[in-house]
C-alpha cells in the first residue's frame, strides 16, 4: 500500500494519477479508512508530526522534494530509506530559473533599471559572457544541468562541491580548503547546495567579501535557488547596502513565506521570488516513483537514496 502525505501541495490530485499508474496497488491518503501496518510506501512533502506513526511494514519513504533537509529534522522519522525526487522536467525548470537571473545580472539590469526610472541616457558595456564567471555552488544533479545550459551561453564556468569533478569546460573546486580560491574568481555565484550542517549559513559577509570585485559593475552577485538556511538575510541587506554585492536573486528565505516587515522586499537590487524555481511535477513524479515502487516490489534496489550521514 502506498500512503499519500501532502502538505501544501494538490495530495488529491497526486493520488487520483498514483492511483492510475499503480493499479491495481492500493493508494490511500490521510483520512481514509486503512491499517497503517499496512502501508509499504509513504509519500511525503512537510509531513505533520505524526505522520509516520503505526507504519511498522514500512520499505521506503519517497519524497516529494529534491531537498530533503527538513524530512531529515523529523522528530519520527523511521530507519526506513529515503528516496528523493530526481527528475529532468524539475532540473529543466531549476535551471530556467538559473539562467534567467544569471543573464539578468550579467547584462546588468539594475543598473539599466534604475538608468531608465530616472530618464538618464548612459552608455557602459556589460562584458561578454566569454570575460564573466559564473561559480555554482553544488555540482549534483541541479548544479551538473545549469551547467549544461550555461556553457552553450558562453560563460565561464566554475564548480564547488564536496568531492572533486571532472566535468569539461568547468574549472572544478572541491572541498572547504579551496572554498576562498573558487569564490576569487566568481563574479556571480550560484547555490545549488542542499542544506546540511555543513552549509548552513554559507551565504554570509565572509564569502561576499571574497568574491571577484573588478567584473562586473555594481558589484558579485549572489543567486540562491537551494534553500533559505543557506543565507544569513542580514548580511545579504547589509552587502547590497554598502556595494560588498551588486545583485541578489533570492528564490528562498530563511522564514518562508518571507515576513512583510523583512528590509529585503525594499531593495531594488535584490530579486525575489517565492520559493517557486522549481517545483515537483505531477506526471513525471508520478511516472518516476510508480517505476520505484513497482521495481522495488518486484526485488530491485532503490534508486537515489538519501545518504544519511551526509544529509543530502
Ligand atoms: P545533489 O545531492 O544531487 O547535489 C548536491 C551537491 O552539493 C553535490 O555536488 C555535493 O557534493 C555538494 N555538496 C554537498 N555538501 C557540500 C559541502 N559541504 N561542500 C561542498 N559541496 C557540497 O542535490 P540536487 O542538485 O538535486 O539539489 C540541490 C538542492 O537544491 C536541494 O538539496 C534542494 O535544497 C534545492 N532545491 C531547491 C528547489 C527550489 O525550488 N528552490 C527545487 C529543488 C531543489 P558531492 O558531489 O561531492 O557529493
Ligand atoms: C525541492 C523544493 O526540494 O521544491 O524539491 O524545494
Amino acid at each position: 500500500m502506498l500512503l499519500l502525505h501532502l502538505s501544501d501541495v494538490d495530495e488529491a490530485g497526486w493520488a487520483e494519477q498514483f492511483r492510475q499508474a499503480l493499479a491495481p496497488y492500493p493508494v490511500v491518503r490521510r483520512g481514509d479508512d486503512f491499517d497503517p501496518a499496512a502501508v509499504r510506501y509513504i509519500f511525503v512533502w512537510k509531513p505533520k508530526p505524526d505522520a509516520f506513526d503505526g507504519l511498522t511494514g514500512l520499505r521506503a519513504v519517497l519524497s516529494l522534494g529534491a531537498g530533503v533537509d527538513a524530512l531529515l529534522r523529523h522528530k519520527a522519522l523511521p530507519e526506513a530509506p529515503i528516496v528523493r525526487f530526481v527528475d529532468a522536467d524539475l532540473s529543466q525548470r531549476m535551471s530556467d530559473y538559473v539562467v534567467a537571473h544569471v543573464t539578468m545580472h550579467h547584462r546588468l539590469y539594475s543598473r539599466f533599471q534604475a538608468d531608465q526610472k530616472a530618464r538618464r541616457w548612459s552608455q557602459l558595456y556589460p562584458p561578454a559572457a566569454s570575460e564573466t564567471t559564473v561559480g555554482i555552488m553544488g555540482m549534483g544533479v541541479l548544479g551538473q544541468d545549469a551547467v549544461r545550459r550555461l556553457q552553450p551561453l558562453g560563460f565561464e564556468l566554475r564548480s564547488w562541491s564536496r568531492t572533486p569533478k571532472s566535468i569539461e569546460g568547468v574549472e572544478g573546486f572541491a572541498g572547504d580548503d579551496s572554498f576562498d580560491e573558487f569564490l576569487a574568481g566568481t563574479d556571480i555565484l550560484v547555490n545549488l547546495l542542499p542544506l546540511t550542517p555543513e552549509t548552513t549559513g554559507i551565504l554570509n559577509s565572509s564569502t561576499f567579501g571574497k568574491l571577484r570585485r573588478d567584473r562586473l559593475a555594481g558589484g558579485p552577485v549572489i543567486i540562491n535557488a537551494a534553500r533559505g538556511g543557506h543565507q544569513r538575510e542580514a548580511d545579504i541587506v547589509a552587502a547590497l547596502a554598502d556595494g560588498t554585492l551588486g545583485g541578489a536573486s533570492l528564490d528562498v528565505f530563511e522564514v518562508e513565506p518571507l515576513p512583510a516587515d523583512s528590509p529585503l522586499w525594499e531593495i531594488e537590487n535584490c530579486y525575489i521570488t517565492p520559493h517557486i524555481a522549481a517545483i515537483s511535477n505531477e506526471t513525471s513524479g508520478v511516472r518516476y516513483f510508480s517505476a520505484i515502487i513497482k521495481g522495488h516490489e518486484a526485488g530491485e534496489p532503490l534508486i537515489n537514496v538519501v545518504d544519511r550521514n551526509r544529509g543530502y
